[in-house]
């Protein structure tokens, strides 16, 4: 039984969260908890979301190990939202994808005004989770995963937590012309989220770093990292702007922009291992589909 285990976490200062096939299930302190009938949805209508864990974690079952193998995306309702040109790295890629049809000047804009860059990336059914396949759109020869920290809103607005995602992008498609981005942005499989989400309710150290490795036949294909000190607007500000004029009865998730990007000669090719991480939450992977194969692949 996991309460007595569980007293004391009214000084929590975080706790992860993770949807298995067979339910939900709690991580603190090193130990997973299964719990029973944790409604998903309600917990983004909730403003105190671990007080209710703590309530129900009297029902919970300790289990030794996450079964990494029975990942669900961490969404049942939440609509995703991502924010763009957040950090000076995303501003300079954008700036030389989009130089030749005449649309840089709009990101050196975007990037240095009041009101942010925000769209629509998925809803439920376009989201995988850890272990599950993210996808190249057939029509696109250049595609980058894009790293970025992600925010669980609340109904009423209210950071509750954080998770990993993958905002994937068609570069050719978006730099052809910037009114193409949905198009680069929004297909089946184009995001991924997860592996759970970590709920705290203090605000992520600037100091937190994003990792990203990418894997191709076995070897280091591409590396960088970046950290929150740079992202130039704050978690806050980003939810305010999403939450103007629109409602999210189930709350949502806000992707809050990449900063970083490979050069203009990577592109992601069939079979990449794409592995994302970011200090205190985990390591999100995932594995590409469709695009060409690699050159190693194609001789084979
Ligand atoms: O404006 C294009 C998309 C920007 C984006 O997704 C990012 O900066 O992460
Ligand atoms: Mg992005």
């Amino acid at each position: 039984m996991g309460l007595t285990l569980l007293d004391g976490w009214s000084k929590m200062i975080g706790m992860k969260i993770y949807q298995m096939r067979q339910g939900c299930v709690l991580e603190r302190g090193g130990r997973f908890y299964t719990l029973a009938g944790w409604d998903w949805d309600g917990m983004f209508r909730q403003d105190r979301p671990m007080e209710a864990l703590r309530a129900a974690a009297g029902n919970s079952t300790v289990i030794e190990k996450l079964d990494e193998g029975q990942l669900l995306a961490p969404i049942v309702s939440q609509e995703v939202w991502a924010a763009g040109v957040t950090y000076h790295r995303s501003r300079d890629a954008r700036m030389e994808e989009a130089r030749q049809a005449g649309g840089d000047d709009f990101y050196a804009r975007v990037y240095e005004a009041d009101r942010p860059e925000l769209f629509m990336k998925a809803t439920p059914h376009r989201v995988v989770g850890h272990g599950q396949q993210v996808r190249i759109r057939k029509d696109s020869q250049w595609n980058v995963p894009e790293p970025e920290l992600t925010l669980a809103v609340n109904s009423s607005g209210k950071i509750i937590g954080y998770t990993i995602g993958n905002d994937m992008s068609s570069r050719d498609i978006e730099g052809e012309n910037p009114l193409y981005l949905p198009q680069a942005k929004v297909y089946d499989q184009s995001c991924a989220l997860g592996p759970g989400i970590l709920l705290s309710e203090q605000g992520l150290a600037k100091t937190t770093a994003i990792r990203i490795e990418i894997l191709r036949d076995g070897k280091k294909a591409f590396e960088g990292a970046t950290d929150l000190s740079r992202l130039k607007r704050t978690p806050e500000e980003l939810v305010a702007y999403l939450f103007r004029d629109n409602s999210f009865p189930n709350g949502c998730f806000l992707m809050t922009g990449t900063g970083v990007v490979p050069d203009s000669s990577f592109t992601l090719v069939h079979g990449d291992e794409i592995r994302i991480s970011i200090d205190g939450i985990g390591t999100l992977v995932n594995t590409v589909t469709g695009g060409r194969r690699s050159s190693a692949a194609a001789d084979r």
